[in-house]
């Protein structure tokens, strides 16, 4: 991918020099990221296996401008505090990457729920990077577009492709370890799962994914078991999805995702983000397995659960969940693309359709 630098001539009113706007779509990790080896370059302790969904977009546009400071628009008001802090600090970066130092327009909303454990700072990382780059003239691959990502928010590195991603913890400290630490499709095409999103509770999230993470991998006697561990789950989980076993992957993802809920509640103090409404859908799913539906759960930094199933057993599966009673509400996800990108010269799918 090559972008065209924005002109900075003149410099007008911010829309006069064009402005990118990328669209990213969350993933959720079927092999879980969870613990960094270096905070400052986001690198992980462990390699993570996501899939893209189709669902919950962010849209993200950036314009480089004349004014003194950045501005940003999160979700239709002033970004302020710490969300606006995140942003400048990245755009910080970009800024130093292409040789550049006007302050940008950011306009960025998300589609679904923002911090509630349902990849909003995946897919709104991922966008930022993209549209950012763009508006400041980085030629970046989608590799090295994806190592940029990967500095705004881990998980964002993977939503740069669509379909199934892994991303390489890769090896060593410093700018090796920056060089190899990178997200990539690795196919598993024969697959068209769904992907049931059961949200019982909309609110962001008490503790941040950050400082969960953090608590967890200082702190917790079962942390290292389980990155141990998720080093065979990867393994496993790489030869379901190149034969196309939907089973094995709920397996390995289900065993996964409970195992790194287990660190985090181990940690000094515990983090718990599963609340007795995850665990009711949680007894669902085991309720649906044993009537024969190969549907299987994952959980994030956060109370909702996804029930990972074939796409014929989709509405049987909502249905179920949506049975359980007012507090759970469904939205069935499929695979999805990766980001795109619209400059002022053109459209471009950066990511690619899987
Ligand atoms: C994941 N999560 O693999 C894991 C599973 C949540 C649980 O990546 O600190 O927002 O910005 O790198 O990417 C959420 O963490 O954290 C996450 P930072 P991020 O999807």
């Amino acid at each position: 991918m090559t972008f065209t630098p924005a002109s900075t001539a003149g410099a007008g009113p911010a829309t006069a020099l064009g402005e990118s706007v990328a669209v990213a779509y969350p993933n959720i990790a079927l092999v879980k990221y969870w613990g960094k080896r270096d905070e400052d370059l986001f690198l992980p302790v462990t390699s993570s296996l996501s899939m893209t969904l189709d669902i919950f977009p962010t849209t993200t546009s950036v314009a480089v401008s004349d004014g003194p400071a950045d501005v940003v628009e999160f979700n239709g008001a002033p970004a302020t505090g710490a969300a606006l802090r995140k942003i400048e600090t990245f755009l910080e970066l970009v800024r130093a990457k292409a040789g550049r130092t006007e302050r940008a327009v950011v306009v960025t909303a998300n589609a679904g729920p923002t911090g509630a454990g349902l990849a909003s700072s995946a897919s709104g990382f991922a966008a930022l990077a993209t549209a950012a780059a763009a508006a400041y003239g980085l030629e970046l691959d989608p590799r090295a577009l994806s190592r940029l990502a990967r500095r705004g928010s881990g998980s964002a590195s993977r939503s740069i492709f669509g379909g199934f991603v892994v991303w390489n913890a890769g090896e060593g400290e410093g700018q090796a370890g920056d060089l190899s630490s990178y997200a990539e499709p690795i196919g598993g095409d024969d697959l068209d799962p769904a992907l049931v999103v059961a949200v019982v509770n909309q609110s962001a999230k008490s503790v941040s994914s950050r400082v969960a993470m953090r608590q967890t991998t200082d702190t917790s006697p079962f942390y290292r078991p389980w990155a141990e561990s998720s080093v065979l789950d990867l393994a496993q989980m790489r030869e379901a999805v190149a034969r196309g076993d939907l089973p094995a992957i709920g397996e390995i993802a289900e065993r996964n995702a409970l195992g790194m809920h287990a660190t985090m509640l181990t940690a000094r103090p515990a983090v718990r983000y599963l609340s007795p409404h995850s665990l009711a859908v949680l007894d669902a799913v085991l309720a649906l397995r044993a009537d024969g539906v190969a549907a299987y759960a994952t959980i994030d930094a956060g109370p909702n659960v996804k029930v990972l199933c074939t796409r014929a057993d989709a509405a049987h599966v909502a249905a179920t969940l949506d049975g359980l009673g007012d507090f759970v509400t469904t939205t069935t996800a499929h695979i999805g693309p990766g980001v795109a990108v619209t400059t002022p010269h053109g459209a471009l799918s950066v990511g690619g359709d899987r």
